[in-house]
């Protein structure tokens, strides 16, 4: 074979392996006809075997040829790979199409948790009579919780709320009254504070969660009276539960208030004539509240000659329970869609 024989051949081979390429339907195809030609056992590798059968001169002629031929099938190669890409791409994006067009699926918008609820409705009322809200942490000090209140170390008031300690002087906070001495220890005076948030006692019936909240109220001013006091809770138990709801309040203890009284509401389960909810009293209990003990005011650097205060700490669930007609506190904390999704 002389080099013009091998360089038409060589075209010819070219030719049939671009045709070849063309209609290749898949990539595996086309890798298979490209080896077919260019592979070290495919057809043009054969053809040149007549290599060493040339002339010298011819041999350069022959090379020439080769690689024209091996470039015309490369470069068919690689444009095949290319459409096969576009029309995979293409089918991708028929078949994935998303059609903008749908209606979207529906959000379930949530009013949040009922205790949430009646907690922003009690902050609302309390924010209407001029209080302000103040924050204090769930983990506190043995002092702000309990020394500060006037309870000593020791002092069987403290078995009054079973406390989660943490260690020798941190603990879980058992009720929201230390926010109080740290309201006094930092705010100007005159004060009118409230301070919502969960507090912790080692505490569970149908009445008592382990968990549960509070919202505290204090004022400190001049010439501030147990009438103030009685007249606030009365004015907040109207806003809260409707107008002339009974109110009732009891002589009571705290370590921190002088004179103290826990405030009872009419029980709305039974309307006061007894059932398993209000321990067949009639009344439901809500609040602890009281003067603020001289000693107290003291301790957090206010001079009890001079001014006085009050303050209350009210149980949210308890509200809740009576606003909502929830008989077992613990309904709260189930996360029972079918509960919560009544609200
Ligand atoms: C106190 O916690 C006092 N710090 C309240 C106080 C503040 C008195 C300011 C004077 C001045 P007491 O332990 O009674 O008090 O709790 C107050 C209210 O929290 C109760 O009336 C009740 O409504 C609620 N409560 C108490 N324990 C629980 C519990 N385990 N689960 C749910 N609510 C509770």
């Amino acid at each position: 074979m002389n080099v013009e024989e091998l360089s038409n051949k060589l075209e010819a081979l070219a030719s049939l392996a671009v045709a070849a390429l063309a209609e290749a339907p898949r990539r595996e195809d086309a890798i298979q006809i490209k080896n077919s030609y260019l592979g070290r056992k495919g057809q043009v590798q054969d053809l040149m075997k007549v290599l060493r059968d040339l002339a010298h001169e011819d041999r350069r002629l022959a090379g020439q040829a080769s690689n024209a031929c091996k470039q015309a099938i490369e470069g068919a190669f690689e444009a095949r790979m290319r459409a096969i890409a576009e029309q995979e791409l293409e089918r991708k994006m028929r078949e994935e199409a998303v059609d903008i067009t749908l209606p979207a699926r529906p959000l379930q918008a949530s009013m949040g948790h009922p205790l949430r609820q009646i907690e922003q409705e009690l902050i609302a009322i309390f924010e209407e009579m001029g209080f302000e809200v103040a924050e204090g942490p769930e983990i506190e000090s043995d002092y702000f919780n309990f020394e500060a209140l006037n309870f000593p170390p020791d002092h069987p008031a403290r078995d009054m709320q079973d406390t989660f300690m943490l260690d020798d002087e941190r603990l879980l906070r058992t009720h929201t009254s230390p926010v109080q001495v740290r309201t006094m220890q930092s705010y100007e005076l005159p004060i009118r504070v409230i301070s919502p948030g969960r507090v912790y006692r080692c505490d569970s019936d149908i009445t008592h969660s382990p968990v549960f909240h509070q919202v505290e109220g204090l004022l400190v001013d001049e010439h501030v009276t147990f009438g103030d006091l009685k007249g606030t809770l009365q004015h907040f138990a109207e806003r809260c539960f409707g107008e002339g709801t009974p109110i009732r309040l009891r002589p009571s203890f705290f370590p921190f208030t002088e004179p103290s009284a826990e405030v009872d509401v009419g029980c709305i389960f039974c309307r006061g004539e007894g059932c398993r909810v209000c321990s067949h009293s009639g009344w439901i209990e809500i609040l602890g509240s009281g003067m603020i003990d001289p000693n107290v005011l003291s301790a957090s650097g206010i001079d009890p000659q001079r001014y006085s205060g009050f303050a209350f700490g009210l149980g949210v669930e308890r509200v809740a329970m009576l606003k909502l007609g929830v008989n077992d506190i613990r309904l709260f904390y189930e996360n029972d869609l079918r509960f919560l999704e009544q609200f």
